[in-house]
């Protein structure tokens, strides 16, 4: 059996190769060996998926490999999601919850971050209205419109996919709604002065913080509903 610091070397190892099967079994024993969820997400998937993101970036690697990677990603986290849920769920569910509408932006397909965290959004006590990959930012604000969403979730992974969030949160004042939704950004280009900078309320570098962001975004909506602002 391996130690912790060899699991997460062989899990991103594995990512990196794009190893499905692989990903599956050694994700499972990493599991079953103790190591958390949430290590094997942020230190083995996470941080193969930046490694892959780097050889795609210097030409090494090409679509078909982060296909690959994509694949043996879903694999290990259809494993590592149910996990993640029962290890923070007890923790984090409270009455600070609502409903989220959940999106990746227009023109961006990628969504295995973005359904993570949905998947804990809803562990943890929250109604997501998971809108799927490819979201134009009028159908996101109307379906928030439709089911009176707290918060408005977005997800965007291409840098030239950012700039939806940025026009989203400029139509919701545009429309005079600015006050009525949440707006929490997320996805692995995004910055804390990225999300400052659009108008954002927040963002956060995993599904954890997420979960965390989202809860105080809720009570700071309560507080600002109390007082009538
Ligand atoms: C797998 C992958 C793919 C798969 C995606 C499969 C899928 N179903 O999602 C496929 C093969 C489809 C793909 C396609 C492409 N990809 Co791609 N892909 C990746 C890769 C390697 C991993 C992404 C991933 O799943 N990471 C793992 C998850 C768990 O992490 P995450 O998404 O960051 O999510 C976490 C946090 O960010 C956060 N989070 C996420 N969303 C949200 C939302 C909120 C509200 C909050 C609060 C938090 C939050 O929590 C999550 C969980 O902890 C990245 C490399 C990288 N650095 O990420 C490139 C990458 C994103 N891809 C890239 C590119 C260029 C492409 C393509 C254009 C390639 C091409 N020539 O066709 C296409 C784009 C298609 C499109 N229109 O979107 C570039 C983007 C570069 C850029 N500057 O924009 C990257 C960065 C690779 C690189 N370095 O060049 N890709």
């Amino acid at each position: 059996m391996l130690n912790k610091q060899e699991y997460l070397e062989e899990i991103e190892q594995i990512i990196v190769d794009g190893d499905e099967e692989e990903a599956a079994a050694v994700v499972a024993e990493a599991l079953e060996s103790g190591i958390s969820a949430f290590d094997i997400l942020n230190d083995g998937l996470m941080t193969g998926a930046k490694t892959v993101g780097r050889l795609f970036e210097t030409g090494e690697f090409f679509l078909p490999e982060l296909m690959m990677t994509g694949r043996a990603l879903k694999a290990a986290m259809s494993l590592i999601t149910p996990v993640l849920q029962s290890e923070f769920a007890g923790n984090m569910a409270d009455s600070d919850t609502g409903v989220v509408v959940m999106a990746t932006v227009q023109t961006d397909i990628h969504d295995i971050g973005k359904n993570i965290v949905a998947s804990m959004l809803v562990a943890t006590g929250f109604e997501v209205v998971d809108l799927g990959v490819d979201v134009p930012i009028k159908s996101i604000i109307a379906k928030a419109q439709e089911v009176n969403a707290n918060i408005i979730g977005c997800s965007a992974l291409l840098t030239t996919s950012m700039p939806f969030m940025r026009d989203l949160v400029d139509l919701l004042k545009a429309m005079g709604q600015r006050d009525r939704f949440k707006v929490m950004v997320g996805g692995a280009s995004v910055t804390p002065l990225f999300a400052e900078k659009i108008g954002a309320d927040g963002t956060a570098p995993n599904a954890i913080e997420a979960v965390q962001l989202a809860k105080r975004l809720i009570r700071e909506q309560r507080q600002q509903q109390a007082v009538g602002v």
